[in-house]
């Protein structure tokens, strides 16, 4: 391999022009240092914990990185700021764009800044419907190469 990295990134919105949003997000992510494979269909989800708010729409993408971990963390939050999401705002509140980091190669990493795998990923369906409409498949039921 060339020491790029593969991963999976949750997308968001339930602010403004949900779709503009997210496919801005999708433009800006090249020049942050993230190349865009894959990205799923976007579906319109209810909200999930938090205060009441609108309705999601959610997709997933799958990319290849040369950045670290925390520094991709950093490189999306830019993305989140550019686009009016100011930092901070209420825990599972309702934004302009959001951008999680769910799998980053077969990493497992717990900082206070980032978890990975997402640690809540497997309990919402708004982010699993998505990515498997994206995932790469690395094995074979047969074992035949
Ligand atoms: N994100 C949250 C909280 N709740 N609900 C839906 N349907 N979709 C989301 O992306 C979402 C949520 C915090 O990141
Ligand atoms: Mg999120
Ligand atoms: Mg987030």
């Amino acid at each position: 391999m060339d020491g790029s990295h593969q991963v999976y990134l949750g997308l968001g919105s339930n602010l403004g022009d949900r779709r503009a949003n997210i496919q801005k997000a999708l433009s800006l992510l090249p020049g942050a240092g993230v190349q865009v494979e894959a990205v799923s269909r976007l579906r319109e989800t209810a909200p999930v914990g938090g205060p009441p708010q609108g309705h999601y729409l959610n997709g997933a993408l799958r990319g290849r990185t040369f950045l670290e971990p925390l520094p991709l963390l950093r490189a999306l939050k830019g993305i989140e700021s550019r686009l009016g999401r100011p930092p901070g705002g209420p825990r599972w509140g309702p934004r302009s764009i959001d951008l999680d980091i769910l799998l980053f190669d077969d990493l497992f990493l717990v900082t206070s800044e980032l978890v990975l795998p997402h640690p809540r990923m497997g309990a919402r369906p708004f982010v699993l419907e998505p990515l498997v409409e994206v995932l790469e498949c690395r094995w074979s039921a047969t074992g035949a190469p």
